[in-house]
């Protein structure tokens, strides 16, 4: 926690890694310091390169950034715990996991563990695609409620329905930190999440797939220092 905090202060900006950066990940990771705090790296980018490379990749730049791996974790404790295990050997500081899984036999191992092996834990509490509208959003407080008896401090919110950001600060307080996608591609704009509560924005294709991935960052920095202002 401390970690993600001290590293978020240079930026509010979360990179998420799905597919191969237009300049590599490397040159991204070594050129991108001083306006990115954390990369998230998904599942795609993990099943293309394997275990070893990203454990590789990520070693030379850990005390650069807070890497969090979004396995978005959906299965019995039992098999989660497996996953949690890769995790930590690859060194990441942080795993997301699915909140709709409930607390017996699933969030309440996933939780125990990651303490024990010192992962920061951040639930899905609500989703950015329409398709979340149907079921996962609806269930927001059930999500909420079990997330409080475990003490979870992370959360993962959509910036394309802030409202529901909002609805994790009003619950949960100052003292937790909610990571929000939707920027950019899916439709919100820079700066709409922090502006109801988030503490970080993460983006991806916009940023990844640009012709020159540390132009946008720039002007995308430049656009997150107006919202500090204001
Ligand atoms: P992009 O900026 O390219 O749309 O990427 C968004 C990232 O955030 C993806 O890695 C996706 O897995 C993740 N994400 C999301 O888009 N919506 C959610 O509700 C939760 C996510 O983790």
């Amino acid at each position: 926690l401390n970690k993600i905090l001290t590293k978020g202060e240079k930026s509010p900006l979360i990179v998420a890694i799905d597919v191969e950066p237009k300049i590599g990940l490397k040159n991204l990771l070594s050129e991108a310091k001083e306006f990115v705090s954390g990369i998230k790296i998904g599942l795609p980018y993990l099943l293309t390169h394997g275990m070893m490379y990203v454990k590789e990749m990520i070693k030379p730049f850990i005390d650069d950034y807070f890497f969090i791996a979004d396995l978005k974790l959906a299965d019995i404790g039992f098999v989660c715990k497996l996953l949690l295990e890769k995790t930590h050997l690859m060194g990441f500081d942080a795993v997301i996991s699915h909140g709709f899984i409930g607390l017996q036999d699933a969030l309440a191992e996933i939780k125990k563990k990651t303490d024990e092996l010192g992962l920061f834990l951040f639930i899905v509490a609500a989703m950015s695609h329409r398709g979340a509208e149907d079921i996962l959003n609806k269930n927001i407080m059930k999500i909420l409620e079990i997330s409080k008896i475990l003490g979870i401090e992370g959360f993962v919110a959509p910036a394309t329905m802030p409202n529901y950001i909002k609805v994790i600060r009003k619950e949960l307080g100052d003292r937790v930190i909610i990571i929000s996608p939707g920027v950019s591609t899916q439709g919100a704009s820079v700066g709409d999440a922090l502006k109801a509560g988030a503490n970080f924005e993460i983006i991806g294709r916009k940023i990844i797939l640009s012709e020159n991935p540390l132009e946008s960052l720039r002007k995308i920095n430049e656009l997150y220092k107006d919202v500090r202002k204001r």
